[in-house]
């Protein structure tokens, strides 16, 4: 089950050109999504340190989850017993999980595709596995995600310094389209109650971009995402794809955008009519002292943070910013406790959810361009 209201379509007030940004409401079965929304990584059913407690207060409407690793660890027979990803990880609002495709590629060398499917070692225990769009959409019916991703090919940028030339990037494609009608034809055998996205690939060529679009929308799916960007290529080619894609999408399904990126792409990439975002970048730069703030981004380890009793951003409500300094966070790092880890990672998830909550508000109140503007200008003034 499915429902997407578009609320409103038009920046209106005009300091965006060409803005295709939204504002919608998302239901699914585990409840009800706002749009543009940042969906933070919980890989092996956990956002990494981070409490379901933390993830509600925080203001957390829906979490990934992926079905690679949950394969692998615990298992299905595991997660059967459980009914699914929501109990046995204790959160039960909404999960969107990835289908493997992307994990599979991340594994590089190691893995041997075909038209059936991905054949590759386990990166836990060595065994020979093979994962197929069929089995990607029997885990995730047994995950019993909200949000179902198709099993696809996410076409590299560059292999060992080879660019992906135009031909090569049409058989990736293909094959992704292949497999989403192999999908289809599981996920409604298996008679799945949630919803399907199919994924836009094409590498770095429109042409192909457009191609991919096409087929998928003639499958009329209940969402779509743009897969392949981030993935190596310079931030321009990038940004060129996200100017394309999105905004040619059905106007009244999510569009999400896989595994991006920055506070400033989440930005452009909801002008660029994107709904839905995720990427570990909050988190995983939490873990390396790499704080994101409404002035800048802050590394907590610099010396100069040492005796500094301001929060790591006055402007930040997060249960971090309420309570310790920008001195007491850097101790933590400095003395590699599990703390500093922890309330790191709530203050830059905090901080996205917050930055997509006041995304929302400015196109409630038709202002988003003159939202951007100051984002711009504030996020460039520095802590
Ligand atoms: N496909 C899938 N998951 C993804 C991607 C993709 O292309 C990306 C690309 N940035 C992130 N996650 N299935
Ligand atoms: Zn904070």
């Amino acid at each position: 089950m499915l429902n997407f209201e578009l609320l409103k379509t038009d920046p209106a007030d005009g300091a965006y050109p060409g803005s295709h940004a939204r504002r919608g409401t998302l239901t699914l079965n585990h409840g009800v999504v706002q749009t543009p929304i940042f969906m933070p990584v919980g890989t092996y059913g956990t956002v990494k340190g981070v409490m379901p407690q933390s993830l509600h207060e925080m203001g957390a409407q829906i979490i990934l989850g992926n079905t690679f690793h949950l394969w692998m660890r615990p298992g299905l027979d595991v997660m059967q017993q459980f009914g699914g990803l929501h109990k046995f990880e204790s959160w039960h609002k909404p999960i969107l999980t990835d289908s493997g495709g992307f994990q599979v590629w991340s594994l590089g060398e190691m893995r041997k595709i075909s038209e059936e499917g991905v054949k590759f070692a386990s990166p836990v225990n060595g065994d020979k596995l093979f994962l197929t769009p069929e089995i990607s959409m029997q885990i995730q019916t047994i995950l019993n995600s909200d949000i179902v991703m198709q099993f696809d090919e996410c076409t590299p940028y560059d292999t060992k310094g080879h660019i992906t030339t135009e031909a090569e990037a049409r058989i990736s494609m293909e094959l992704s389209l292949r497999w989403s009608k192999r999908c289809v034809d599981e996920f409604n055998k298996l008679q799945n109650p949630n919803a399907l996205f199919g994924i836009v690939q094409g590498g770095m060529f429109e042409n192909l971009r457009q191609e991919s679009l096409d087929a998928l929308v003639e499958l009329d799916l209940p969402g779509y995402a743009v897969g392949g960007v981030s993935v190596g290529e310079p931030k321009e080619e990038m940004l060129r794809i996200m100017a394309h894609t999105p905004h040619r999408l059905p106007a009244h399904k999510p569009r999400y955008l896989m595994g991006v990126g920055t506070p400033e792409d989440l930005v452009e990439g909801v002008a660029a009519g994107v709904d839905m975002f995720d990427c570990v970048m909050p988190t995983r730069n939490a873990r390396n002292g790499h704080m994101f703030t409404r002035f800048g981004d802050l590394k907590i380890r610099n010396a100069r943070y040492k005796t500094d009793e301001a929060p790591v951003d006055a402007t930040c409500s997060c249960y971090t910013c309420r309570n310790f300094s920008r001195a007491y966070m850097h101790h933590l790092d400095r003395c590699g406790e599990m703390l500093g880890p922890m309330l790191s990672s709530i203050h830059n998830l905090h901080y996205y959810l917050n930055l997509m909550q006041e995304v929302r508000d400015a196109l409630d109140a038709g202002k988003f361009g003159a939202f951007v503007l100051q984002f711009r200008q504030d996020r460039q003034r520095g802590v």
